[in-house]
């Protein structure tokens, strides 16, 4: 499969957080009408819908995913539809139905269509309490306690049995929370790290739901583009891992990222009523050593804590701040 280049590009989950942004950096790349944006219940955006194709599919549903490969000759899958973290423990019946069954069937499209690539992301989440939580290792304990958490491990595991037994050329970053200003994060544990900014700009106020001295590892959305292109493009050669790979951007605590947000907005006011979501946060790791990455492909983040607030609050103020930051 390694012959193969990616000219036909299909995205899954477009309508979300990352998916709304990577289909347009991807758009940029490729050519807008080689990108198909696939949503699902969310309202895609207007600049979603005015730059390039656009439909709808329940992935759940094998047949509706396979039409859509063959009506555009997709080559290359973006598979970023799933059930997030927080959403995921309210109903975990419905996180595993879809975060599994979506992936089995897009693995089995690759494998039948003979896909050039495709790209699935894990998350931090497939670690748990007993890992190493200092600088986590790419090869360690994964034991979660999430469902969302375990959809992740078993999601690698599969991607590597198809790279292995069927030569299925599959690719997968585990994401750390990531922080970005176009569409917000539904479902997710890491959201506060973006709410935060929303509400700082809008209200002064913000009521964060995990503890003020909670470390988790974050990325902002270019270092998450790149990360992701990057991964997709290195020469076949240099991805040895078809599991998942850690990446790393910064490491901060909730209280960090206040004292940084109030450099720009210093009434700023953050409260802390830690919820259900505490306990998963708690579960993941503080920071990620993510020096394979670095090593085998060559990936190398861009931004810091103060490089990534002093752009979210210039981009987010322009959009809904009064003028006054
Ligand atoms: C979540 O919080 O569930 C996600 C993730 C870290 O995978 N943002």
């Amino acid at each position: 499969m390694s012959d193969k280049v990616m000219k036909r590009i299909l995205v899954t989950g477009a309508t979300g957080q990352i998916g709304s942004e990577l289909t347009i950096a991807l758009r940029r790349k490729y050519g807008r009408d080689n990108v198909v944006a696939v949503g699902h219940r969310k309202q895609p955006s207007e600049t979603l819908l005015s730059s390039g194709p656009y439909e709808t599919a329940d992935l759940t549903d094998k047949a509706s995913a396979e039409k859509l490969v063959k009506k555009y000759e997709i080559d290359t899958i973006y598979h970023l539809a799933a059930i997030l973290s927080a959403t995921g423990e309210k109903n975990p019946q419905q996180a595993w139905n879809v975060n599994m069954g979506s992936l089995y069937n897009i693995l089995e499209i690759a494998r039948e269509q003979k896909l050039a690539r495709l790209f699935w992301p894990s998350s931090i989440a497939v670690f748990g309490p007993t890992t190493p939580r200092i600088s986590t290792p790419q090869e360690t304990v994964l034991l979660p306690h999430t469902m969302y958490g375990i959809t992740k491990v078993a999601g690698e595991l599969l991607c590597n049995y198809y790279f292995i037994r069927f030569g299925v050329d599959v690719r997968s970053l585990r994401y750390p929370g990531i922080i970005s200003s176009e569409v917000l994060p539904g479902g997710g544990t890491t959201d506060y790290a973006v709410e935060i900014f929303y509400e700082a700009i809008k209200k002064r106020r913000y009521t964060c739901f995990v503890r003020e001295d909670t470390v988790l590892p974050m990325m902002y959305m270019p270092d998450c583009i790149k990360a992701t292109i990057d991964l997709m493009e290195a020469e076949p050669s240099r991805v040895k891992r078809h599991d998942s790979y850690n990446v790393a951007g910064m490491s901060f605590s909730a209280g960090e990222l206040v004292a940084e947000i109030k450099k720009y907005v210093p009434d700023f006011r953050c409260d802390y009523k830690p919820d259900f979501r505490q306990a998963i946060a708690d579960s993941w790791p503080m920071s990620i050593d993510d020096s394979l990455a670095r090593k085998e492909w060559g990936w190398k983040p861009d931004y810091d804590l103060a490089d990534m607030t002093r752009d979210m609050i210039e981009k987010l103020s322009k959009r809904h701040g009064e003028g006054k930051l």
